[in-house]
């Protein structure tokens, strides 16, 4: 395993300690260990080198004696730091977004993940390349001669082009990528089933709680995703049908997680995956209780479903992991989840999946969200619009129908996601 050392610049940032543990578990996910910690207090990072002279030369001093391989550092370096701190420093040098990227790219499984990763990889690279030669450069012992300048300078155009290149056919592999993913929503949404999205910080639980609704409607074999404890386990989105007895079937999608800083280049290039978010009818936004950073990954959450453009669609807050809270944790025994009973509030449900406790009312909750709030809503449809009649026959009380010159009038007690749904034909 490779030898990591942190580096963190504490500039009064009140969550500071908090950024360097998710640091810390970061490196951890991407298979590094973590040997040594430093910290700084500035008031502002350092234009040229991030952190100041004197701890350069402390990291210089670390690296040797502690055999160390890798120096990450807590925030996103400029390209102009990181070229000044490799100058100096032998090990690799990688900032928080080259460790977010580098764990995408340990995890991506499929076609589009690893197409995604890769381009947000060269978006990233393109302004840090100078730097990067200078470090390959000096650990090829060259001297830094003029005529090895020279190869240098030829190599980083042929790069540059290179990866303008590359990044046009992936762009256009993507798109390829989405028109399916597009023409397959519009399928579904022929099905008429409504879209329930599963979001949250990463490592939350949400594969957990899609695997826990395919078992209940006896389809896990075939169709369970995959969920483990680390960051980042889950990188493209999954839907799947949930089939209940009571006949209230949804859809539902897993996708990737969110995390504090994610990068830019990340989020762009995740779009379409995190895009499925916008289409959804009901947004369960899952939260591990048992993190003390929750409220703050909640905030996080938040914020990234705004950028989304999903904060107007409805949302229930699923409080998970509710077995590994203090209070439910029997110390006698050493057991979670003795003294756990599954509540729900207004907006929130507690639950702990893991442990299968909360599923079935969770179930229910989702359904009282989708297909409840029964209101009497008259109708008329366009005879275009056949389908729908047949919609709001399976899904509603039909109270009167009648065929008109104009349309077919209904008048049905109906449920809130249908009365949204069709507000348009609404009289
Ligand atoms: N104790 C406990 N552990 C849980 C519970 N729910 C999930 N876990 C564990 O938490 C870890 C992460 O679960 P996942 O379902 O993979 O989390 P995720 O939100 O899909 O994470 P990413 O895909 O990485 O974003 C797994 O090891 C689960 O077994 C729970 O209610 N209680
Ligand atoms: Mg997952």
């Amino acid at each position: 395993m490779d030898r990591a050392l942190l580096v963190g610049l504490n500039i009064g940032d009140k969550d500071f300690d908090s950024s360097m543990e998710e640091l810390k578990n970061l490196a951890e996910a991407c298979e590094f260990e973590v040997v040594s910690i430093l910290t700084q207090n500035l008031a502002h990072p350092i234009a040229a080198t991030y952190i100041g002279r004197g701890k350069v030369e402390e990291i210089c001093d670390i690296e040797v004696k502690q055999e160390i391989d890798c120096c990450i550092f807590e925030d996103t370096l400029s390209p102009v730091q990181l070229k000044n701190l490799q100058k100096n420093i032998k090990a690799r040098i990688l900032d928080r977004t080259g460790l977010i990227l580098e764990i995408f790219s340990k995890r991506a499984r499929t076609r589009e993940a690893k197409l995604q990763v890769e381009s947000a990889k060269l978006q990233y690279m393109m302004p840090r390349l100078i730097g990067m030669w200078e470090a390959i450069g000096r650990q090829g012992g060259s001297s830094g001669s003029s005529s090895n300048r020279g190869i240098g300078e030829t190599q980083l155009e042929l790069d540059r082009r290179w990866i303008q290149k590359r990044n046009a056919e992936l762009r256009r592999e993507l798109e390829a990528i989405e028109h399916d993913r597009d023409i397959q929503r519009r399928k579904r949404s022929d099905k008429e089933l409504p879209l329930v999205a599963l979001v949250g910080y990463t490592n939350a639980g949400k594969s957990t709680i899609m695997n826990r609704l395919l078992a209940m409607s006896n389809r896990e074999e075939e169709k369970q995703v995959f969920e483990k404890d680390m960051l980042f386990a889950t990188l493209d989105t999954s839907v799947r049908r949930i089939e209940t007895v009571s006949k209230k079937d949804f859809l539902l999608s897993d996708t990737v997680g969110f995390l504090d800083k994610l990068p830019h280049a990340l989020i762009k290039a995740f779009r379409s995956t995190l895009d499925e978010i916008k289409y959804a009818d009901l947004l369960l936004e899952v939260v591990d209780v048992s993190d003390e950073r929750h409220t703050e990954q909640m905030r996080v959450t938040d914020e990234t479903i705004r950028e989304l453009g999903a904060e107007t669609i409805p949302r229930i807050y699923v409080m998970n992991k509710c077995d590994k809270l203090e209070d439910n944790v029997d110390s006698s025994q050493g057991k979670t989840g003795q003294k756990f009973t599954v509540k729900e509030t207004a907006d929130r449900i507690y639950i702990a999946a893991g442990v299968g406790q909360g599923i079935d009312e969770l179930v229910d909750l989702i359904q009282r969200r989708l297909y409840g709030g029964n209101k009497t809503a008259e109708f008329m449809i366009d005879y275009a619009h056949g389908a729908v009649a047949g919609e709001l026959s399976e899904k509603a009380t039909v109270l009167e129908r009648e065929y008109r010159p104009e349309g077919l009038y209904i008048k049905a007690e109906v449920s809130d996601y249908i009365r949204t749904k069709y507000k348009e034909m609404i009289i």
